[in-house]
């Protein structure tokens, strides 16, 4: 049902008739395949040092950043409501016209080691950054292609000095790629011809080239994520993802790969459909849900938020949501063309990070204990024999009642001390504090019986 309120609001924005090149609006609309948390279509549970690493992250955080920064949502003193990122496509602009932004483009303001500090204390354990979005702009200082950032006034390759500084705070590096490119002129979104044919096997190479400069120069990647698998080109042509997805693994064996490098008929290491939303129920396979701060603009957009800036509080219950339900959470930034950080992220990533510098522990490297009948705004997680209820909204009775578990004691894990803790018929009741010992979400801490299997 979200997936039509996201197809709906893409809509209203549907730019029709599109030239054969970037018809990928209108398809995405009609075509996005969107994953369910039943899926599992051919998914196997990888338990490997890389996937475990993974998995117990549980926090990212996504950036947007490219050329469609500068008009950030802006084209002829109108603004385009919707996804800055796609403006090319929503104000129709023109290649020249939009490649005329190139030249704009000069974030003089990147501080990489800065972004790199601001994610740490956001306590992030991965970063996810576009290397390449529909557009087709490149980041980096690619060899097969001119359409990068050393075309622009810039003329330094931004991902090196990025992948650099994150790693250097201990932060796992990823890298989003578009198969979709709006500017490659061998790119199809469909084959009808034999020409189409022999283009898209050129684009194919063309592809592979760049994710080997990606995977191979700019130190251990921890994952790819790929985009833009909806034009029947790819998505009709399940070998060329499966293809892709070898040659990723044969450059970097540990690589942990989202399902949109395939066509929608298998999930790779983990389901990443959950896109500006949480499964209702815990999906069966590892996944993966990335957020907007805003309603659905992942670029920078000067002005436009849909329906306003999550709070962190909110910000933080998805999160806990999703590691709730053994998923993880990616946080997305659209940074400004001059390279800074808006004031309106930053102030969410400090809010999330202080959170969970107290409380993290309920999050990172747990995975979903069910509960039974757990109050709306609470959600449990567990670490091997300790478990952590995890509130957001605080009860107003002073007791808990946790149905069917069994425990040896509870904590709270910010103060010494619960009121009491006492069984009743196979429940266990804690007494606890009238007020909320934290602002955001308290964290009680149980101490599960040494008989609770995992
Ligand atoms: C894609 C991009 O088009 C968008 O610009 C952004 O990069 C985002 C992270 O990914 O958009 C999608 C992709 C998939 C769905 C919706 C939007 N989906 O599966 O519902």
């Amino acid at each position: 049902m979200r997936l039509g309120i996201i197809l709906a609001a893409l809509a209203v924005q549907l730019p029709s008739p599109v030239c054969a090149q970037s018809n990928s609006v209108p398809n995405l609309a009609k075509s996005l395949g969107d994953t369910t948390a039943a899926d599992t279509k051919g998914w196997v549970r990888r338990t490997d040092p890389a996937m475990e690493k993974w998995r117990a992250d549980r926090f990212g955080i996504m950036v947007h950043w490219g050329v469609y920064s500068v008009p950030g949502g802006w084209w002829q003193g109108k603004e385009v409501h919707g996804a800055a990122e796609w403006i090319k496509a929503f104000a129709k602009i023109s290649q020249p016209d939009y490649d005329a932004l190139l030249t704009q483009f000069n974030p003089t303001n990147y501080d990489p080691v800065a972004w790199a500090k601001q994610f740490k204390a956001a306590g992030a354990k991965y970063v996810v950054i576009t290397t390449k979005h529909h557009d087709g702009f490149c980041l980096w200082d690619s060899k097969f292609t001119d359409y990068d950032v050393m075309s622009t006034p810039y003329k330094k390759d931004l991902l090196k000095p990025f992948a650099d500084a994150v790693r250097a705070e201990g932060i796992d590096v990823g890298f989003y790629y578009s198969i979709i490119d709006w500017h490659n002129p061998d790119y199809r979104a469909a084959i009808k011809t034999e020409g189409d044919k022999a283009a898209y096997a050129r684009y194919l190479e063309y592809m592979k080239s760049q994710l080997r400069e990606l995977l191979t120069e700019y130190g251990p990647i921890t994952t790819l994520w790929f985009d833009g698998r909806w034009d029947p080109s790819y998505k009709t042509r399940p070998e060329i993802g499966k293809d892709l997805e070898a040659y990723c693994r044969s450059l970097s064996p540990g690589l942990v790969l989202g399902d949109r490098v395939r066509a929608y008929d298998s999930i790779a290491d983990y389901n990443s459909g959950f896109e500006r939303r949480l499964p209702e129920t815990q999906p069966a396979t590892d996944w993966e849900s990335c957020m907007t701060m805003t309603e659905n603009s992942w670029g920078y957009h000067r002005t436009w938020t849909g329906n306003g800036w999550k709070t962190p509080q909110y910000l933080c219950e998805l999160l806990t949501r999703s590691a709730a339900m053994s998923g993880n959470f990616l946080v997305n930034i659209g940074p400004e063309p001059n390279g800074r950080i808006r004031p309106e992220e930053t102030s969410r990533l400090n809010r999330i990070g202080a959170w969970l510098k107290v409380n993290g522990e309920a999050i990172y490297g747990t995975k979903a204990f069910p509960i039974a009948e757990l109050p709306a705004g609470l959600y449990a997680t567990r670490k091997g024999n300790r478990a952590y209820i995890i509130a957001f909204r605080w009860p107003d009775t002073d007791r808990l009642k946790l149905k069917g578990i069994s425990i040896r004691d509870a904590a709270l894990l910010t103060q010494d001390g619960m009121k009491s803790v006492s069984v009743e018929g196979g429940n266990t009741i804690i007494g606890l504090p009238s007020e909320a010992p934290n602002a955001i979400a308290s964290v009680i801490t149980l101490q599960l019986n040494d008989s609770t299997v995992e």
